[in-house]
């Protein structure tokens, strides 16, 4: 079929700023007229010599507005002498596997459509992120570029008439221009599968979920919150490792969510922390809309911290045949994120970083063979098998761990703490604050605790004290490209190790979201059992007075506590 690319005449927007990761407005904002086409003309102009012949992967989380997005890119892509666009059916592909098709298929790069872990539905988030040819989102100076366009974008390029049957697999060739332009409509499950085949041993995770004579089947129960997980989580758990049916739920990946926030946190993935509560299960795994965060619940809904799930990895790599063939390179967290794993780092004795929040910071030290695995508070796990974190390759490494290992979640935590000590742990979340009481929070915060004299002060929660030891606001240079991330949160560090971290949300739609961090270290036997916010609260009062939050956001309380 021939067909003539058209060019549009477009005003600039100036609210296409990407944040942590992508662009995420309300659905209602991407499909103002021209909102979504600039936004993708944008990404494509970044691309400079390399947009003509090039090959791009597109999916989304199966969220609203994510079909007519991808069919909408599609037609651009068409305009814009991309050669070939290879689309998961519908649209739909989860995030880790985006990272693998790039990565296998050695394309130009891709398109992800997704708010991740923001709910979705005609009011509700859409977002649109561009990673780049290794795989991983675009770093920083990518996506300045990015946004630079879009403030004196004039046009955008389109071939209106090119429907292209999106449902259907196969490969459509239409000749666009007098050029010829692919469309490779592909099953995005079955490459993700044959990847998780090649890292774990797929036949020791079969015998622990089915049981064998000598052991009792490991009872799973894996939520996909009706997120893009569920049919990748069926061939696998179902299909693969011979799992009940009802061992998965919530598995139809659906355009709302079903109304549920796909985020997999205690508060959000309260079903399956209910569920795993009456203690018929050994583990529990939930994933978010795009299915690169996790959570890992053990019998009776024992909770393991994303910090701790990391640690634990890291010192059980060798049971993953993909670390035994591949090796150990390093370790990395986001600052953020509770400092369980620098201890690992150091006996297994592999180099350790620590970077910004946002997956984008890990890849150029994948890339330079530094990292092998990394994590972040907010649920996201995942090594350098691609560029993105990866919900159910957390899962299945703490399965394969929990087959060599032969012990519970619980006891596999308990004997870690023992080893190295325990990093107590918990995140505030302030939603939807205004966005200016918010911003000036942020600045006479830093402002007080960046005071020479500031250093030494001594703050006090009724008995408890700790003693200021430094106080920034993080800086971060990348050892690999020496690219600088300034500004990335506000950090006071303690004598005893102890830290609070407050920093501004960069995933949110609208107004604005404080994060207070609060971690905190001990090593005695005997306190190890503790509850976390009972442990940590002289350091979280400490934060709530020293940001002041509760007058500047005018807020009692979080809206989400982890
Ligand atoms: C949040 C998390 C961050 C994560 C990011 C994207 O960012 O804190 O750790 O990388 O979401 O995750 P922010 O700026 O809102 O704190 V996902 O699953 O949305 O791709
Ligand atoms: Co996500």
């Amino acid at each position: 079929m021939e067909f003539r690319s058209s060019t549009v005449h477009t005003k600039p927007f100036d609210d296409q700023k990407p944040g942590t990761s992508g662009l995420r407005k309300k659905v209602k904002v991407f499909q103002q007229k021209n909102y979504t086409e600039n936004f993708v003309q944008a990404i494509l102009n970044s691309l400079g010599d390399e947009l003509k012949g090039s090959v791009l992967v597109l999916g989304g989380d199966g969220r609203y507005y994510v079909k007519d997005a991808a069919k909408l890119i599609v037609k651009m892509c068409a305009a814009n002498g991309v050669k070939k666009v290879i689309v998961g059916q519908h649209g739909i592909v989860s995030t880790p596997a985006v990272s693998n098709l790039i990565r296998k298929r050695n394309t130009t790069g891709g398109i992800i459509l997704t708010a991740s872990h923001n709910p979705g539905g005609p009011d509700q988030d859409f977002g649109i992120k561009f990673n780049t040819k290794n795989g991983g989102p675009a770093p920083d100076s990518v996506t300045t570029e990015i946004f630079n366009i879009t403030v004196r974008l004039d046009s955008y390029n389109i071939v209106p008439d090119l429907d292209c049957d999106i449902d259907t697999l196969g490969v459509n060739t239409y000749t666009v221009d007098g050029k010829e332009f692919v469309v490779e409509v592909i099953d995005s499950v079955a490459d993700y599968v044959s990847l998780m085949k090649d890292i774990f041993d797929f036949s020791s995770l079969r015998d622990l979920l089915k049981g064998t004579e000598s052991r009792d089947p490991f009872r799973v129960l894996i939520n996909s919150l009706n997120g893009v997980t569920g049919p990748y989580v069926r061939e696998i758990f179902v299909n693969e490792l011979g799992a009940g049916e009802s061992s998965i739920v919530n598995t139809k990946p659906l355009e709302d969510f079903g109304g549920l926030h796909p985020d997999p946190n205690l508060t959000y993935a309260a079903e399956l922390v209910s569920a795993l509560k009456e203690g018929v299960h050994d583990f529990g795994a939930a994933f978010d809309g795009d299915g690169d965060r996790n959570m890992i619940l053990g019998k009776n809904a024992f909770f393991v911290t994303p910090s701790d799930s990391l640690a634990v990895l890291g010192s059980h790599l060798r049971h993953i045949p993909y670390f035994r063939i591949e090796g150990v390179k390093g370790f990395a967290r986001s600052m953020p994120t509770a400092g369980a794993i620098d201890r690992v780092a150091n006996a297994v004795g592999v180099d350790f970083y620590e970077v910004p929040t946002g997956w984008k910071y890990f890849g150029s030290l994948m890339d330079a063979s530094r990292l092998s695995l990394c994590g972040e508070e907010s649920f996201g796990t995942g090594s350098d098998h691609i560029r993105e974190k990866d919900g159910i390759w957390a899962a299945l490494a703490w399965l394969q761990i929990i087959a060599c290992e032969k012990k519970s979640v619980e006891e596999l935590l308990i004997s870690h703490w023992k080893r190295f000590g325990r990093n107590f742990f918990t995140r505030y979340d302030y939603e939807n604050c205004n966005a200016d009481d918010c911003a000036r929070m942020m600045h006479k915060l830093e402002q007080t605790v960046t005071s020479p004299a500031y250093v030494g002060t001594q703050l006090s929660h009724k008995n408890k004290s700790y003693v200021v030891k430094l106080a920034d606001n993080f800086h971060y240079e990348d050892p690999v490209d020496g690219s600088i991330a300034a500004r990335q949160g506000i950090r006071l560090l303690f004598e005893d190790g102890s830290r609070i971290i407050v920093r501004l949300s960069g995933t949110g739609s609208s107004g604005a979201t404080v994060r207070i961090y609060i971690d905190s270290y001990e090593k005695d036997e005997n306190l190890l059992l503790g509850d976390a916010q009972v442990v940590l609260s002289p350091l979280i009062n400490i934060a709530l007075d020293v940001t002041e939050i509760k007058i500047h956001t005018g807020r009692e309380a979080p809206t989400v506590i982890t």
